[in-house]
């Protein structure tokens, strides 16, 4: 009887221990869906707040001396990206790396091709023919814009990028110091990352090309 009486009491601690360790597991579970759903928010707020804060509209000059504004390359990938053609070493390396990650995009007969633009951060001396000259040592492909200082900073403003003309020597040669970015923006004219200096020609084209094909499934 005293045996029978006893018994059930085993049952009861093993069941509070199952009880407990589903209870344990279910606070786990709800607990990393509460944090699964922070993130994803947290994620598509700074998507929202990122794609808002940089970029824009610009309305520059092109190598012909043609008005060109951002609506014109409305229905292309821009690869996009400020300095100047005095730079001494960063801005050279900067479009060479570029225009490598342009040339294996468009190699690629699955992707869309991408456009390679670049903006002055100094209008005195880039001159839309000192433009061309530039650029045309690099790649056929660059379209490159300048314009008064107004709509150049106007530009400059739009992206964030920052940059300051530095003094001149006995020749009145100078320096820019500038901001080293370049933007990816999609055919919708809407910034969709910007790589810094760091980032390797492997990363760009990998990084583009998982942009490409995710706007393809989920925007085209
Ligand atoms: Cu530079």
């Amino acid at each position: 009887m005293a045996a029978n009486m006893a018994a059930p009491r085993p049952i009861s601690w093993r069941i509070s221990i199952v009880c407990a360790i589903l209870g344990g597991l279910y606070a786990l579970h709800l607990y990393n869906t509460m944090k699964n759903q922070d993130l994803k928010e947290a994620r598509e707020k700074r998507k929202k707040l990122g794609t808002a804060a940089i970029g824009g509209t610009y309305e520059l000059i092109d190598f012909d001396g043609k008005t060109r504004t951002d609506k014109d390359f409305l229905g292309q990938w821009i690869l996009l990206y400020f300095g100047f053609t005095h730079c001494p070493d960063i801005c050279p390396d900067e479009i060479e790396k570029l225009v490598k990650v342009v040339d294996k995009i468009d190699a690629d007969k699955e992707l869309p091709n991408l456009q390679p633009v670049f903006i002055t951060v100094d209008p005195l001396r880039d001159t839309p023919k000192a433009m061309k000259q530039y650029c045309e040592e690099f790649s056929p492909k660059i379209i490159g814009l300048t314009g008064s200082k107004e709509k150049i900073d106007e530009a400059c403003k739009n992206f964030r990028v920052y940059y300051s003309k530095g003094p001149e020597d006995e020749d009145g040669d100078y320096i820019v110091d500038h901001t080293i970015i370049a933007y990816l923006l999609n055919p919708k004219g809407e910034f969709v990352e910007y790589f810094g200096k760091n980032k390797t020609y492997d990363t760009l084209v990998y990084e583009i090309k998982e942009y490409m094909k995710k706007y393809a499934v989920f925007e085209d």
